[in-house]
């Protein structure tokens, strides 16, 4: 099951299960709603069109559970931080169908599908400047950390596409990749709830440590679970990543074992894959030790992530986060 539906269909990640989530769920969709209303019925229309359509929101709910670790309630300054970590995710997830060419998302026509690229890259770049003057209204240190932010969330972008079909990619670099697109927002996102609740520079900073180690759980999961999961569970075929150019850790390290798998798995890859290479491609993966191996680099972020939490108070806020990156990795174990 891709991570999209893992997440979603089970609810069951522990950040949504506070007594306050609910509440403070409501109120992040009504900031979100509120955020993209332009006078532009037609902006309006295009700049809301995936946040109409669903998404988890799990970068606003972890501001929130950051903000609440002393048992405090989170505020709606901290609910609208949250926010504008979620407007970066969406514009950038605008940003990525264009680059894709992606025809769904969130169970809908993507926005590039439905009104073009250009409108898709112009209202992905309005959600980013909606974001920066949500961040900027909470002070010059969220300003400036959002901004951060959108940048390693090019650079991680960047350093994918410059190993395309590269079957010398390095570990540093798939590291380096998903650090950038996708651990910097859940850390940015947990530190912004951090700031905004006035918690002490430890504690933020500890915060920022959980966020960046959960989002690398986040993505090494969503990775195997490209290459072991079905189809059916996907809703598309199985090993898009590597068909794609992009190969992960669970590849990396199958292609780093001494074996004649790995030899015929490297041989295989470097260049587009028809169906039937797919299918070998997917089948090596799937029955050697590279798969273990990424979920053993998983836990290690899990650990990682726990032990960030270590010093926060014994509340329900700090048990969710605590148990949320071990919940990630349930969908692979
Ligand atoms: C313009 C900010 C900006 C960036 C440009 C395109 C790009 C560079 C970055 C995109 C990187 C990217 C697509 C990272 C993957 C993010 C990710 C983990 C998506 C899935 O997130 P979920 O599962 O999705 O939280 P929902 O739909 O639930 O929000």
């Amino acid at each position: 099951m891709p991570l999209e539906n893992v997440t979603s269909s089970a609810q069951t990640s522990p950040l949504l299960a506070l007594s306050t989530s609910n509440g403070d769920r409501t109120r992040v969709e009504a900031a979100m709603h509120d955020a993209v209303i332009t006078p532009d019925a037609y902006l309006t229309e295009i700049a809301s069109h995936l946040i109409v359509a669903g998404g988890k929101r799990l970068r606003p709910v972890l501001s929130t559970v950051a903000a609440q670790i002393h048992g405090e309630p989170a505020s709606d300054d901290v609910v609208r931080g949250g926010v504008s970590c979620e407007l970066v995710h969406l514009g950038s997830l605008y940003h990525d169908d264009v680059m894709d060419e992606a025809d769904t998302r969130r169970g809908v026509e993507t926005v590039n599908a439905k009104w073009g690229n250009l409108q898709a890259i112009l209202a992905g770049d309005f959600l980013l400047s909606r974001a920066s003057e949500i961040a900027a209204s909470l002070g010059t240190e969220v300003a400036g950390l959002l901004a951060r932010t959108i940048g390693w969330l090019c650079e991680g972008q960047i350093e994918e596409l410059r190993f395309t079909y590269d079957i010398a990619r390095t570990e540093e670099s798939y590291y380096t990749s998903i650090h950038g697109k996708t651990g910097s927002l859940y850390g940015t996102a947990a530190r912004i709830g951090g700031i905004v609740a006035g918690h002490d520079q430890t504690t933020i900073d500890a915060l920022t440590e959980f966020g960046n180690a959960y989002g690398m759980v986040f993505q090494i999961v969503d990775d195997i679970l490209d290459a072991t999961a079905t189809d059916e569970q996907l809703g598309k075929p199985a090993g898009h990543d590597m068909v794609e150019g992009v190969y992960t850790l669970p590849v990396l390290r199958t292609m780093a074992l001494a074996t004649s798998d790995a030899e015929q798995l490297s041989s295989l890859l470097g260049a587009p894959l028809d169906a039937d290479q797919q299918q070998q491609a997917l089948a090596i993966v799937r029955s050697n030790d590279g798969v273990g191996s990424a979920i053993d680099t998983a836990r290690d972020y899990v650990e990682r992530a726990a032990a960030a939490c270590a010093g926060f108070p014994d509340t329900e806020a700090t048990a969710a986060l605590v148990a949320a990156p071990a919940a990630l990795l349930a969908n692979v174990t």
